[in-house]
């Protein structure tokens, strides 16, 4: 029923982790200076720790990826929040919960990874809501029929594990292993997403019809996912030097597309694409690349959800004001 589904992903995450083991046996000694030692340690595909010297912009990279990373996974939870009331079924209802629990889970792990490069979690949450950082587009588009929360497992859940698979091989330490375990969860995310859209277009006409619209409306903006086209993307060429990209974004979105190809046909669903088809020569799909031009718009601010996200984002952050508080007082209670 899965079509080409994600075993060969799981398998990439499982060699990343036994990989991961293995070099960790065979660290190098801090026989060299501190920069040679940092590009040894890159060189030989061994991981950077925190105690380790890094570069200030390799450690403000980072911290910019790994937080903007952290604040997708809770904005993330927002869109599909908005169907748990609505879920069709209890199964259905509490599968979704699962779901979202799961990614307040990584964003936590998240959070915690980008802690470890020497900033205060909550200073990223200061900067995700006076608007510093960013979260992923992909969550600036709303979720208007309960097809759409299949879509956005099977295309936005897809498109994530996608671009994460490799960052399981990221040349930093604490991002790589939370990458391991994030993407063993995200898997089931997918799955969940492909299933419901499943169901639906082997349902009634207009279950089917509500189940294309989805992936009319989620198509595009889950490309976008891997950011701007090569050629203007500020950050991938030294990412990339560095091993925090393994890479490229063009690289990545190939790949998506051609895996979806697949899984939509076993769908009995089109993506709507008209160009979209094989090319021999390149063993790859040519398709329509998104509208870069409504990416940047979206990344601004100018998204058609964007305001609410940061709304709601915001109060909810001032509602757990006592929370921290009564955690912080308790703490100190502890330690007194
Ligand atoms: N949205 O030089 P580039 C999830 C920005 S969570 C917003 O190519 P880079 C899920 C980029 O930050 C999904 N901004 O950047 C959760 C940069 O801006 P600044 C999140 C974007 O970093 C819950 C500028 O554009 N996944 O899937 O080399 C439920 C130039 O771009 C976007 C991650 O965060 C975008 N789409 O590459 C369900 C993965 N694209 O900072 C699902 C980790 C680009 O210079 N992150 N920008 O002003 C990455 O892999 C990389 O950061 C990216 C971008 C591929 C996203």
């Amino acid at each position: 029923m899965y079509g080409n589904d994600f075993a060969p992903l799981l398998e990439q995450v499982d060699s990343a982790e036994r990989d991961m083991q293995t070099s960790a046996e065979q660290r190098l000694d801090h026989q060299t200076e501190a920069p040679d030692h940092f590009d040894a340690i890159v060189a030989a595909d061994q991981k950077v720790e925190p105690r380790d010297w890094m570069p200030e912009a390799y450690r403000k990279t980072l911290i910019r990826q790994i937080a903007q990373h952290a604040h997708s996974e809770i904005i993330g939870m927002q869109p599909e929040g908005n169907w748990i009331s609505r879920a069709p079924t209890l199964k259905r209802k509490a599968i979704l919960l699962a779901k979202v629990q799961d990614e307040a889970g990584h964003g936590l792990y998240l959070y915690a990874a980008a802690e470890t490069l020497g900033v205060d979690r909550e200073e990223l949450v200061e900067m995700l809501v006076d608007g510093r950082q960013k979260y992923s587009s992909i969550f600036n588009y709303p979720t208007l029929t309960w097809a759409d929360i299949g879509a956005i497992g099977w295309l936005v859940d897809g498109a994530a594990i996608v671009n994460q698979v490799p960052l399981c091989r990221c040349s930093y330490g604490p991002y790589a292993r939370a990458m391991i375990r994030i993407c063993k969860e995200e898997s089931f995310h997918q799955r969940q997403g492909y299933e419901i859209l499943h169901t639906l277009s082997h349902g009634t006409p207009e279950q089917k019809a509500m189940a294309q619209d989805a992936v009319d409306r989620w198509w595009y903006p889950s490309l976008a996912m891997f950011g701007p086209p090569d050629g203007d993307s500020t950050h991938s060429e030294r990412s990339m030097a560095w091993k925090i990209k393994r890479f490229s974004n063009d690289e990545l979105r190939q790949r998506f597309v051609d895996m979806c190809v697949q899984q939509a046909g076993v769908l009995g669903l089109r993506l709507p694409d008209p160009d979209l088809r094989w090319n021999e020569e390149r063993r790859a799909h040519d398709y329509t690349q998104p509208d870069y031009d409504e990416l940047m718009r979206v990344i601004k601010g100018e998204g058609p959800c964007n305001r609410q996200r940061m709304a709601h984002r915001r109060r909810a952050h001032e509602d757990g004001a006592w929370v921290r508080e009564a955690a912080r007082a308790y703490a100190e209670k502890q330690h007194a």
